[in-house]
């Protein structure tokens, strides 16, 4: 295998700021692309807080991951968190009001949830980094990615009930796929925390690794799935989210089969007739067994 493949690069990356179009600066968050590699970066940048997100933080990683996800050069995305205390601590407590989380407005929000949603159906593979306390909504976030490649020191948990709140969504639904139904019972009801060990027995993350290898080896997985199809690697994530998202993984699922049909010479027939204003001549297409 690897005579044919080769050996996969475990060299660092060169990381340059990247953009979306709407041309604003990001505050919250970095944004990075590293040069000749289809892997972009998006770190949260608020380590005095842990990491915790505002509901700007939020926008902001909405804006990065559209972006991502829009750039055709881009094929692996990192989640990651500033520093090496935290990931993410989850919405910022000192902004939660009756409604939610309010920052520059004078009404809350709960915007993260639609930040979930974003990184679940995006067509390309999202690796949570992780280093430090990946607790409350920021334990989710790491959930919700496809991968989490963590640091040996890294800390993962829920702080819902201690500190008044829950997420009967994803952060429920998607723990109980992860670890099983008595081990989310136990995650939520007692809120303790698990080594970065005890959380790959668990199932919650790929692989543990010293913190100073904590980049290079994410990025060797990236490196690792950016030589295999994206087409089928497209598929496969939604595949894999299918059954538990429901119309929604239907859907998705089901846009990919369309993507791939509207390369086909027999969907063509049927647009081109159309445009020609003549019957589609479908005979010469198989009937598969
Ligand atoms: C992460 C912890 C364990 C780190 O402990 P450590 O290392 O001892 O540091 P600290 O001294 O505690 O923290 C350093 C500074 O950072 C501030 N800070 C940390 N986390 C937060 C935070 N989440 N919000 C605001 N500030 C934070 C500290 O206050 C400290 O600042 P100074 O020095 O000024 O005092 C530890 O910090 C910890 O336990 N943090 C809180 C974790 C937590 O409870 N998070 C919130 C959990 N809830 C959510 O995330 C909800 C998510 C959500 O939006 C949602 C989603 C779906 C449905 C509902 C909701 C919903 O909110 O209701």
């Amino acid at each position: 295998y690897r005579r044919v493949h080769g050996e996969v690069s475990t060299r660092e990356a060169t990381w340059i700021p990247a953009c979306d179009e709407s041309g604003k600066e990001y505050t919250d968050i970095i944004y990075e692309k590293a040069v000749g590699e289809g892997i972009a970066k998006i770190t949260i940048n608020r380590p005095d807080r842990r990491n915790a997100f505002r509901p700007n933080t939020i926008k902001e990683l909405i804006r990065a991951f559209n972006d991502a996800r829009d750039d055709s050069t881009v094929g692996v995305i990192i989640l990651t968190g500033k520093g090496n205390k935290a990931f993410c601590s989850g919405g910022d407590q000192a902004l939660r009001s009756s409604d939610g989380y309010a920052d520059f407005e004078s009404f809350g929000r709960l915007n993260v949830l639609d930040l979930q949603v974003q990184i679940r159906r995006l067509p390309k593979p999202v690796i949570a980094m992780v280093a430090g306390y990946a607790v409350g909504g920021g334990h989710i976030l790491h959930m919700v990615c496809d991968l989490t490649i963590a640091a040996d020191n890294a800390v993962f948990g829920q702080t819902g009930p201690k500190v008044g709140s829950f997420d009967a969504g994803y952060g429920s639904s998607i723990m109980s796929r992860l670890i099983g139904p008595k081990k989310a019972r136990e995650m939520w009801f007692l809120c303790r925390f698990y080594d970065a060990y005890e959380a790959e027995k668990m199932g919650l993350v790929n692989i543990v690794v010293p913190l100073e290898r904590l980049e290079l080896e994410t990025l060797k997985w990236c490196r690792e799935i950016l030589r295999n199809s994206p087409t089928a690697i497209r598929v496969l994530k939604s595949a894999l989210n299918a059954v538990d998202d429901g119309h929604a993984g239907l859907q998705e699922l089901g846009g990919n089969a369309t993507l791939v049909f509207y390369g086909t010479e027999e969907a063509s027939e049927g647009k081109i007739a159309y445009l020609n204003h003549r019957r589609p001549d479908f005979s010469k297409f198989p009937r598969r067994p």
